[in-house]
């Protein structure tokens, strides 16, 4: 596997350049028109490697979407492109009107994605001169600290130091077999979801290759009842019909809290907030050591409706390698099932990548939306992961894989795990930001 690295970093870039309106890299070209949450960023930590002003830049505007309680909304909606462009868009969330902690200039979301951005601002900020990072660090932390705060409030009431997301879009990784059951036990009541028409099966070649109409109903109606509750997770907390710990995110945020700790060092932070950070680490780490399921070898979900975890064998089951500081114990179970042929050990494939569901899963479904295709920016986190843990041949394997993968296919969203064949939407800007990272790395 020969990759040309030069010219593949040039297209990437001009997959990123081309998604840019000025104000937001836009996720995809068409089917994704606005600023996603953690797509921002991903492509900022891309950006860093070229530009890391415009990386900053993305990271500003996504920001400029903060609720008032610290939330960063899942979607910043661009201005530039009407109400049509996406379902649901501005007006379906309508959170200006529903919630005084919505921003007041910008329309967003009102649900969350996986907290990558401190690890992003990072990034960026590791490129300018070091006299220019202290200011930097400064205008950055306060922001991150309230996003973090209220990841560890009102997404952890418990104290588990484990995020619970109350959508399945809140994973990001939105129709994984992780949510099957829980997503299973939403009634829709009869005639009560406001109609709606899906705009995302006019962007796929194959609609086979997007989540179901029954599992798109009950998405929509989880959003109604966050509405009707004011968007206010806090109040409503233990009522809310869908009700989920993130193994994945929550290995995220023990990422992105190393992060913040070298943001707070550089601000010159409180040693209270150190503490703090601190804590969340540890917390972070405890519990999904305490999620480590022994008779499967991985992290796995806990429904908090149900009580019970999710046994689902998914990507999201090595969420210890994204957080790190494993038991010797675990990191072995964990690199055996990673190199089994449930994962990347299945001699039939024509790239070694992780499926995002396990070949071996029952759930597993070769092209439709994460319930099987390999996603690169999912194996970008993992290569990174994978190194910080010292697992260096892995994570080139990983890395030389990917990129041979996209060299063929192109910037696709995802890749038919067993042919490598592109699915989902062309030039997405994500996987592009993947590959600037990878190639800069070369
Ligand atoms: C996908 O999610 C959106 C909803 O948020 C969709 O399907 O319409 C997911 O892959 C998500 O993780 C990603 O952030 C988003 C944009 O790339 O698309």
């Amino acid at each position: 596997m020969s990759v040309q690295f030069g010219h593949l970093a040039r297209k990437a870039e001009e997959v990123l350049r081309a998604n840019d309106t000025g104000r937001i890299i836009k996720a995809s070209p068409t089917l994704y028109p606005h600023q996603w949450s953690w797509d921002a960023g991903f492509v900022a930590v891309g950006m860093a490697n070229v530009d890391p002003e415009r990386a900053l830049q993305e990271m500003r505007s996504l920001f400029s979407g903060q609720w008032k309680n610290g939330l960063i909304p899942h979607i910043v909606f661009n201005p530039d492109v009407d109400e049509d462009a996406y379902f649901p868009g501005p007006a379906r969330w309508d959170v200006r009107r529903i919630s005084t902690d919505a921003p007041e200039e910008v329309a967003t979301s009102g649900i969350i994605q996986p907290p990558v951005h401190a690890l992003a601002i990072r990034e960026a900020i590791e490129q300018f001169p070091r006299e220019e990072q202290f200011a930097l660090a400064d205008v950055w932390f306060d922001r991150l600290f309230r996003w973090h705060q209220y990841l560890m409030t009102a997404r952890d009431p418990e104290t588990s130091g484990l995020i619970t997301i109350v959508h399945p879009w809140e994973s990001g990784m939105d129709n994984s077999p992780r949510w099957d059951d829980a997503l299973a036990r939403v009634v829709v009541p009869e005639g009560e979801l406001p109609p709606y028409t899906r705009r995302d099966l006019q962007h796929v070649e194959d609609p086979f290759q997007r989540p179901t109409n029954a599992d798109y109903d009950r998405f929509m109606w989880l959003v109604e009842v966050l509405k009707e509750n004011k968007y206010d997770v806090t109040s409503i907390y233990s009522q809310l019909p869908f009700r989920m710990k993130d193994v994945f995110a929550s290995a995220i945020f023990v990422q992105a809290n190393e992060a913040l700790m070298w943001l707070a060092q550089l601000a010159d932070a409180d040693i209270d907030d150190l503490t703090i950070i601190e804590s969340w680490i540890d917390r972070g780490r405890d519990g999904l050591r305490r999620q480590f399921d022994d008779e499967s070898g991985m992290c796995l979900d806990r429904d908090l409706v149900s009580g019970k975890s999710a046994r689902v064998s998914t990507i999201a089951g090595f969420a210890g390698v994204v957080a790190g500081g494993l038991t010797g114990e675990a990191r072995t179970q964990l690199k055996a099932l990673w190199g089994s042929a449930a994962f990347v050990g299945n001699g039939a494939v024509q790239y070694p990548l992780p499926p995002s569901t396990a070949f071996d899963d029952p759930g597993f479904v070769r092209t439709r939306y994460w319930r099987g295709p390999t996603w690169p920016v999912i194996n970008w986190l993992l290569w990174r992961s994978w190194r910080k843990m010292g697992e260096t041949d892995l994570a080139e394997a990983l890395r030389a894989a990917s990129l041979a993968q996209i060299e063929s296919s192109g910037f696709a969203e995802y890749m038919d795990p067993v042919s490598g064949a592109a699915l989902g939407s062309d030039n997405q800007s994500w996987t592009a930001a993947a590959v600037l990272d990878w190639c800069a790395e070369h």
